[in-house]
């Protein structure tokens, strides 16, 4: 029998074992979150919904670029921002979805969205067209960023955390704030890691873009939908039926 394996895994590949780990610990919250939304009040359902599909939408992409990896030794940016495009927009429904019940409107949920297309696309631009002058777009990127981060530290947002007196709700905001401030800044390290011509790029060793943007995913995803699902917890579990 001729047999060839094309995927492998060199020992030393600290990309590769990020692409691995985070492959799995991606599709394991999925299985927690889905199979969670059954023990969470009605009212929570969606959002543990989204909250799962946020890690499918990753794991599918991460499995995808697990193996392209382990085949190629690259990783097309592509796929990355693919995955972001369309799990940064849910976070913020995440938002939307807690805030609701205290009085959000759709507007600033569009408004949430619209600052994180234009982090991801000038990001994107930025990280492969553009990459001469990957620094110039990676501060028009940075003002989305910075509209989101307003949003959840000053603006409207915060402002109906703060009036809903409810603790649950007010200390699950808080973290995902903090999720926002620092979490998210793991992005433009790893941004400013990008080979050759990033700013940290004489700093930091060539692989190091990766491995930045597995570890800020795993933590980013997974944490995010825990603490919603903490609060849904904590907010009361269903009825004994
Ligand atoms: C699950 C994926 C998440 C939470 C992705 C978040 C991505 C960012 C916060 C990216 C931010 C960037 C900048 C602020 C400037 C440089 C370009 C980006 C796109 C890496």
């Amino acid at each position: 029998m001729n047999f060839t394996l094309n995927a492998i895994l060199q020992s030393g590949d600290y990309v590769g074992f990020t692409f691995f780990i985070g492959s799995m610990a991606m599709l394991a919250a999925t299985v927690f979150f889905f199979l969670e939304m059954g023990n969470v009040q009605g009212k929570w359902r969606t959002s543990m919904l989204i909250s799962g599909l946020i890690t499918f939408i990753a794991a599918v992409h991460y499995f995808y670029m697990r193996d392209f990896w382990a085949e190629t030794g690259t990783s097309p940016t592509e796929f990355r921002y693919i995955d972001w495009i369309l799990t940064v927009p849910l976070m913020c429904v995440e938002f939307y979805l807690i805030l609701k019940a205290f009085g959000a409107k759709m507007d600033l949920l569009w408004k949430m969205i619209a600052y994180s297309l234009w982090m991801l696309i000038f990001g994107y631009l930025g990280e492969t067209v553009y990459r001469d002058s990957s620094a110039i777009w990676g501060a028009i990127s940075t003002l989305g960023y910075v509209g989101i981060f307003y949003e959840v530290w000053f603006g409207s947002a915060k402002k109906l955390s703060q009036g809903s007196n409810d603790p649950h709700l007010q200390k699950a905001f808080n973290t995902l704030a903090w999720f926002i401030l620092v979490g998210w800044a793991i992005y433009p390290i790893g941004y400013m890691a990008i080979p050759t011509d990033g700013l940290l790029s004489g700093i930091l060793p060539l692989e190091s873009l990766d491995i930045i943007y597995n570890i800020g995913d795993a933590i980013n995803k997974i944490g995010f939908g825990l603490v919603i699902y903490s609060l849904a917890i904590s907010s009361g579990k269903k009825a004994e039926a």
